[in-house]
């Protein structure tokens, strides 16, 4: 007599990822190349070698989405991934690597102010920062413009697996007091912690995502 197979047990209810069907349409070396400016984009910006794509492929909640290396300054292209037809992920090149040479800083600073001063779609910049490192000149300066245009800004202090949670707690309000003392309070400015190793945090990032780019949440069935 066969033994019944025992059913496997049910998932948990969880909601759907919109962001699992996200593909990479380009890189961008020059403005001419962006893909048309329509819809909604969101633009994860910060300092070279941060973790901006290792950040953005686990929002996505896809390994390989975007490229990561231990080599600084290695994106130097502005890459656009596609979250759906009007939807776009944009995954731009690291500032600050101080070993980049000149003719490269300056087509590496035409290339972002013509995105940054450009771009109609843009809803929102995701800024990611080591905690161990967070708010440098760089950042500030992102911050400003960001507040200046309007833009919104939610600051991703990730690598918070290389402290102890304590330490991530006490990097988090100092940066919220920072935040509230001089970039205008926290309405313009979201901040969290965030482990693109360990994926904590994704959601928060993602709700915030949604958000700005009016991405209504799906539950999956039962
Ligand atoms: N421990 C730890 N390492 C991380 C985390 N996120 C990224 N890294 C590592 O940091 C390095 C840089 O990650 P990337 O995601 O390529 O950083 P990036 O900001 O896109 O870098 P550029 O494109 O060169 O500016 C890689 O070695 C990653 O594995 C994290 O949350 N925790
Ligand atoms: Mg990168």
């Amino acid at each position: 007599m066969t033994q019944k197979k025992a059913a496997p047990r049910a998932a948990p209810r969880r909601e759907v990822s919109p962001f699992r069907c996200t593909t990479f349409i380009l890189g961008a070396a020059r403005p001419a190349q962006f893909p048309a400016d329509e819809g909604w984009e969101v633009a994860v910006a910060g300092r070279s070698n941060a973790g901006k794509s290792s950040a953005l492929n686990v929002i996505a909640g896809l390994r390989g989405l975007a490229r990561i290396s231990k080599t600084p300054g290695r994106t130097r292209e502005i890459n656009f991934f596609e979250v759906d037809g009007q939807r776009r992920l944009v995954d731009l090149p690291g500032y600050g690597y101080a070993k980049v040479p000149a003719p490269m800083k300056e087509a590496w600073q035409r290339l972002m102010g013509a995105y940054l001063g450009g771009r109609q779609s843009l809803r929102g910049v995701v800024l990611v920062m080591d905690c161990r490192h967070p708010l440098t000149e760089y950042d500030a300066h992102m911050l400003d413009w960001c507040i200046r245009s309007a833009v919104p800004a939610h600051i991703l202090l990730t690598k918070a697996d290389k402290l102890s949670r304590g330490a991530a707690s006490a990097t988090l309000h100092k940066v919220r007091a920072t935040l509230t003392q001089n970039f205008g309070g926290l309405s313009a400015v979201s901040v969290q912690l965030f482990s693109a190793l360990k994926r904590t945090g994704a959601e928060e990032v993602q709700d915030i995502l949604m958000d700005w780019m009016e991405i209504e949440q799906k539950k999956a069935p039962v």
